[in-house]
């Protein structure tokens, strides 16, 4: 009956897993890891010096944005239990664990003229003890939580913030650059600036009309590129680190074959992806001509004088042109788009962007109401990546995939099988894929979702004092990848105990 179901689900997903019975192996080079993001995690929102961040604001400001009202004041505790959780990325057998830095537990109020030496002993610990258990450091420096000092200075639609961001790049680089290989300038710009400037999706949740948000995408770049440009130049030669962005990206298909709406999934493509990929990633460098005509028209016919989208100077064009020594995909599901019927009255990047997304009837469901599983997707925008920006080297720093509470998350478990048996066939057509990061090690604060949609490997008791940490399935099964390196539809767990395994192969870096 099983292998019944299984065939079946492979047919459903468009899968030749049916027929092809070929056994693809991931390579001995490849690396398995775990993310978290400090807000969503670590808790003690303001112990020991920490400064306020734009996500303590933006929820203590309006505690109703959280659906379930738990928010990040006390999250997963992992200020106090990371040695937990290096524990429990020893039982998973991974080779790093990617997590964020808060900017302003180390920096308070932003600015490296104050250093919260408390806030920095945190990391130094989390980071001896994963190198102690040969687990490598990956590290995000930003993870959305701007100190909000630097917010009422305006945060990133401020021109100074990408020297803020440089500034505060300098002072971790300074501190890990020995023992840290493997950094995240920034997570996801889109959400940084789309969602949090022109929308109230996240912090700060200002949901501006006007240029704000494209504003906050260029100096989010040039912060990033900054950044880059800097280890490039002092740390690089001594300490042989890689530095990479992490973009969202998803995959965008056509809802049908009519022109309009192929005009309307290039547009998608080009908003959601060519922003951010165009400036860093391409030859010419520069934001996509089809982003630049489109706001600028939009732009005009709303009333603005110049264009909404800041233009890139030569300099600016050069700094950020190929300032990535690796990509980190950040990718969860598949959107069908449609040209939108929507009457837009104020301005707004949706209004520039004029598509509407739906998802297709039979993919399965998470708990997030955006996400579905659509593994074909992964493999379609590695291709599409390939072809655009020739084959760039990349990592995929973010993949999960969210329940409700409980420890037999089969469709977690089923989510990514499917989704690494789609990026095996990726890796077989030539994608330079290094990794894969697991979303999430734990269960998180899902941000203004609170603890309603759980995205952990293990599931975390929020109503426990003591934030007790359980495997759940899904864990197991990854182990099972990460030891046999090869992805088996069929294998189960004989129970849901997990151990620490000694690991046989080691990631080099
Ligand atoms: C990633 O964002 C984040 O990097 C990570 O922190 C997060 O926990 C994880 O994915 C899971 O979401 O309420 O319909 O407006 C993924 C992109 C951006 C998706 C915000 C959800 C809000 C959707 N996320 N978005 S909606």
């Amino acid at each position: 009956m099983r292998v019944v179901l299984v065939c079946l689900l492979n047919l459903l997903i468009g899968s030749d897993g049916w027929t092809d019975t070929k056994i693809r192996k991931f390579p001995k080079q490849f690396m398995f890891g775990a993310a978290s993001a400090a807000y969503q995690v670590e808790g003690a929102w303001d112990a020991d010096g920490k400064g306020e961040s734009i996500w303590d604001r933006f929820v203590h400001d309006s505690p109703e944005i959280v659906v379930d009202g738990i928010n990040g004041d006390v999250a997963s505790d992992s200020y106090h239990l990371w040695r937990r959780d290096v524990e429990m990325l020893r039982e998973l057998g991974v080779d790093f664990y990617r997590f964020s830095i808060s900017w302003p537990r180390v920096l308070p109020n932003g600015y490296p003229t104050s250093i919260n030496e408390a806030g920095f002993a945190y990391y130094d610990s989390l980071i001896e003890e994963l190198i102690t258990h040969g687990i490598h450091p990956m590290v995000t420096l930003y993870h959305f939580d701007l100190p909000q000092y630097l917010q009422d200075l305006g945060g990133w639609t401020n021109p100074l913030s990408s020297q803020w961001f440089e500034d505060y790049a300098r002072v971790v680089f300074d501190r890990y650059a020995d023992k840290v290989k493997l950094w995240i300038t920034v997570n996801q710009p889109n959400t940084i600036c789309i969602d949090g400037y022109g929308s109230n999706a996240m912090a700060p949740g200002l949901n501006l009309k006007s240029k704000e948000a494209y504003e906050c995408v260029k100096n989010v770049l040039l912060g990033h590129a900054k950044a880059y440009r800097l280890y490039e130049k002092v740390y690089k030669k001594k300490h042989d680190g890689n530095v990479g962005i992490s973009l969202a990206l998803n995959w965008f298909d056509p809802f049908d074959n009519s022109t309009i709406n192929a005009e309307a999934v290039e547009r998608a493509r080009e908003f959601e992806i060519g922003m951010y990929m165009r400036p860093i990633f391409s030859k010419t460098g520069d934001f996509p001509t089809l982003v630049k005509t489109t706001v600028a028209k939009k732009s005009q016919e709303q009333g603005f004088t110049t264009s909404k989208l800041p233009t890139l100077t030569p300099e600016e064009i050069t700094l950020i042109k190929g300032s990535a020594d690796f990509l980190g995909m950040n990718h969860y599901t598949t959107f069908l788009v449609k040209a939108s019927n929507k009457q837009h009255m104020t301005p707004s990047y949706a209004a520039d962007l004029h598509a509407d997304y739906s998802q297709g009837a039979q993919w399965k469901p998470a708990k997030s109401p955006w996400l579905k599983s659509a593994p074909y997707g992964l493999y379609k925008v590695c291709i599409y990546l390939n072809k655009e920006y020739d084959y760039p080297t990349m990592i995929i720093t973010e993949h999960g995939w969210s329940t409700a509470a409980g420890l037999g998350d089969q469709s977690r478990a089923d989510n990514i099988r499917q989704y690494l048996s789609a990026l095996l066939l990726a890796m077989e057509d030539g994608t330079e894929m290094r990794g894969y990061t697991a979303w999430s090690l734990m269960d998180n604060i899902e941000w203004t979702a609170g603890t309603s949609e759980r995205f952990g490997l293990y599931q975390v008791d929020f109503d426990s004092p003591t934030k007790e940490r359980t495997a759940r399935l899904s864990a197991l099964v990854y182990k099972n990848i990460i030891e046999t390196r090869e992805v088996d539809p069929q294998w189960e767990p004989s129970s849901l105990n997990i151990k620490i395994t000694s690991k046989n192969v080691k990631a080099e870096l």
